[in-house]
Order: C-alpha cells, then structure tokens, then sequence
C-alpha cells in the first residue's frame, strides 16, 4: 500500500466522523475543469525583460502541444482558453486550430478577442473617441463571434484595455455610453446559446480612469446586456485588501456569476500561480460556490462557472507553473468541499461567532492531498501531477526538438 493510500484512509475515516460524503466529494473533484491559458505557455515576461526557457512553446502547434501534456497529468483540463490573435494560423484560419487541439483531446473553451495590441487602440477600442476605431472594433467583435462558432466555443470572455491617462483626456460619461454601445454590438451579434463573459480591471494599461473598473461596473454592463451576459473575475484585477470572496458571493445570487481568471495577484497583473501566496483566498472563493451549489436558488449559477487560468509564468518553468496552479485550484476545491455546512449553519443562526470561523477553518486545515491523490489514481493518472511531468520526460524532448525557441505571448 502507498503512504497516501493510507494517508487516504485516515482522512476517510475523519471526514466519515464529521458526517461528510466522502464519495460525493471524489466525485465533483473529478467533475471539475479547468481551461489552461493558451497564452501561458511559452515565454513571457514583465515589461523590463523575458527570460527564454528551453523548449518553450513556439506557436500554437507547440501550445497545444503542451495543454496536451498538461491535460495528461492533471486529468481535469480537457479545453484549452484562446486568445484570437495569437491562436491562429498564419494565414488566419481557426479551424485547423480547433482541429489540431482536438486530436489532442482538447477543446477549445473561451475565445478572447483582442482589443489592446494594434495601434488603433492608443486611445482605447470601443471607448476610442473616434468613431473609426470605435466601428473596426465592433466589425472584430462580430467576427470574433464567427470564430468562437468555428472553434465549437460557446463562451466569449472580453476584456477591454480602455481607459484613460489623465485627468481630462477624455469625457468619463461619453465613454461610458460608447462602452456599452459597443458590448452591446458583440452581445446582439452572439448566438442565443453563447455566453458573454465580462472582464474588469481597476488598472493598467490606463492609469487615470479604466473603463470597466471594477465588478460593479461589470455587473451594471451585464444587467443592461441580457441573460447571456456575466461577470468574469480575474484575481488579479482587485485593490489590495479587496474581499474577492464576498463579491463573488454576491454575483453568484445574482446570477451574473460567469468565470474566473485564476491567478495570485502580487505581482498586480502579469500574474503569479494560482493559489500561492492567498491559499486561504481560494478556499473561500471555493467555499462560497460550493455553498451556493447546495442551494436550488443559486446552483444552476454556480455549477455553470467557468475556470480558467490567466498566468504568466516568468521565472519558473510555465508547464510546470501550470501544473501547480491546477493543483493548488484543486486543493482550494476539495477543503471547499470538506466543509460541515450543517454545522456552520447552525454556528451561524446561533449567533456563534467562534464555532462558525472554527468549522470553516476545520476544512481549510485538512490535508486534501491523498482525496486528490484518490480522485487522480482513479482516474489513471499519477497522484502527483508534477512528478509525472517530471518524469515523462516531455521537458527534455521539447528542449531538444524545439530549438532556438522564442516567441512569448503576454500572460495575465
Ligand atoms: C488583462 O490583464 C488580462 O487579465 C485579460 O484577461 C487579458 O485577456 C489577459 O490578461 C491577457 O493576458
Ligand atoms: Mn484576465
């Protein structure tokens, strides 16, 4: 017997105690996916410098590639996320993408169109103050429509880089209105069965005002949209000391709770692995969707969030990077899982402050790892995903099959 299989044992045994359907919890664990980044793996850095890593991902062929052998280790990552403009063949055609991606046993999951790298959007995209700018913004919406149908996605997650500089660049309410004007174009041009996912940031690349700052502004877009319109939260995208947790809570009741960019934010943006330096973070958000997902009013919401990693993985090695954050995702899901809800909702009613924050914390301070290490060996994978990338070998064979290897993608 292996030291998890026994370690199992005992957690089973403890979790058996406390009254919590162990066999339930494997199996929403096996349940779970997550859509690796395209755009994460091969190189990438922060503004002051790259540093190449051997055998990095060259093209899309090489991301697929590597989402493949991520796949084959972590088991729960069977789609991979795409950003248009850098998921694409050199003379513009997406279904050989899609194609590719599916003799490697991946779909492709959320399309992302790209409004902040062509030299038209030095004064944003669909908040330009000019009208031209502002219509080839909208013409690529809709054709972004046409690939997420080519690409057999149904989500389109969007995020705008507009905003502006200084103060009376430009007129706030003005680019309020243009903003929604143009989301509305991409959400009328979408099919009845597509989800919009909207993405907001308090920061960067504009300093003085960003568009779509923060989950208010987001969710106020949303609401005017329609049905098919949520609310996409990256962990990055938040002011320090912002309670992510509550926020997603309150999307989820809701119902404009669409999906996650999982990343850890100290670096601000361009972000680091998932999971950490705020596992405590993680847990919560986890702890609230799975609360939700008990509840009939809010389940449908919360079991139709979509996952996702946005990460840039500048000094360790991006597959690796990868990997762990999946793992680190995971193990924020299973303690969410492992919560005693029965007795955290009567510490509640009973105005228990101590016993409530002990329960919760009693779920957090187990040690998931041999319930995963389960849920994987099950599922014919190696308990430990890292160990596998490791010794499978593939590092080695990019690194020589892959010479001279070069272009990086912006991360996060
Ligand atoms: C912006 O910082 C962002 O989080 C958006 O999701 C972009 O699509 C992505 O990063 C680009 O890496
Ligand atoms: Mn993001």
């Amino acid at each position: 017997m292996e030291l998890w299989e026994r370690q199992y044992e005992i957690l089973a045994e403890t979790l058996a105690a406390r009254g919590i359907d162990v066999d339930g919890a494997l199996s929403r664990i096996k349940g779970q996916v997550i859509e690796l980044p395209s755009w994460a793996v091969g190189n990438s850095g922060t503004r002051y410098g790259v540093f190449r890593q051997a055998g990095a991902a060259r093209h899309i062929w090489d991301k697929i590639d590597d989402c493949a052998e991520i796949q084959r280790v972590v088991g729960v990552c069977p789609v991979m996320a795409s950003h248009v403009s850098w998921d694409v063949t050199d003379d513009g055609r997406f279904g050989p993408v899609r194609e590719y991606a599916e003799q490697r046993g991946l779909k492709i999951g959320t399309v992302h169109p790209n409004t902040f790298m062509g030299q038209q959007y030095r004064l944003g995209s669909i908040g330009s103050p000019f009208a031209d700018v502002r219509q080839a913004t909208i013409d690529h919406f809709v054709d972004c429509v046409r690939i997420t149908r080519e690409m057999g996605s149904k989500v389109i997650g969007i995020w705008l880089a507009d905003g502006t500089n200084y103060a009376g660049q430009d007129h706030l309410r003005t680019r309020k209105h243009r903003i929604y004007e143009g989301l509305k174009a991409l959400y009328d041009a979408m099919d009845p069965d597509m989800t919009l996912a909207v993405e907001y940031k308090f920061f960067e690349p504009a300093f003085y005002t960003t568009d779509l700052m923060d989950w208010g502004m987001s969710l106020m877009m949303c609401n005017r949209l329609g049905d098919q319109a949520k609310v996409l939260v990256d962990l990055g995208h938040h002011c320090q000391g912002a309670n992510i947790e509550h926020i997603v809570s309150i999307l989820i009741d809701e119902g404009k709770m669409g999906g996650f960019h999982l990343n850890n934010r100290k670096y601000g943006d361009d972000d680091l692995m998932a999971g950490t330096t705020n596992p405590l973070e993680l847990f919560l958000i986890f702890d609230q969707i799975v609360d939700a997902s008990l509840d009939p009013a809010t389940a449908a919401t919360a079991d139709g969030i979509v996952y996702m990693l946005d990460q840039s993985h500048n000094i360790e090695g991006s597959m690796e990077g990868i990997i762990q954050s999946v793992m680190n995702t995971q193990t924020a899901y299973a303690k969410a899982l492992l919560v005693e809800r029965d007795k955290l909702a009567a510490a509640q009613a009973s105005g228990d402050v101590i016993l409530a924050n002990r329960t919760l914390m009693a779920a957090y301070e187990l040690d998931v790892q041999p319930l995963l290490a389960k849920a994987r060996v099950d599922t014919g994978r190696h308990p430990d995903p890292i160990v596998a990338y490791r010794e499978g070998g593939y590092a080695a064979k990019v690194a020589s099959e892959r010479q001279g290897a070069g272009g990086g993608a912006l991360g996060g």
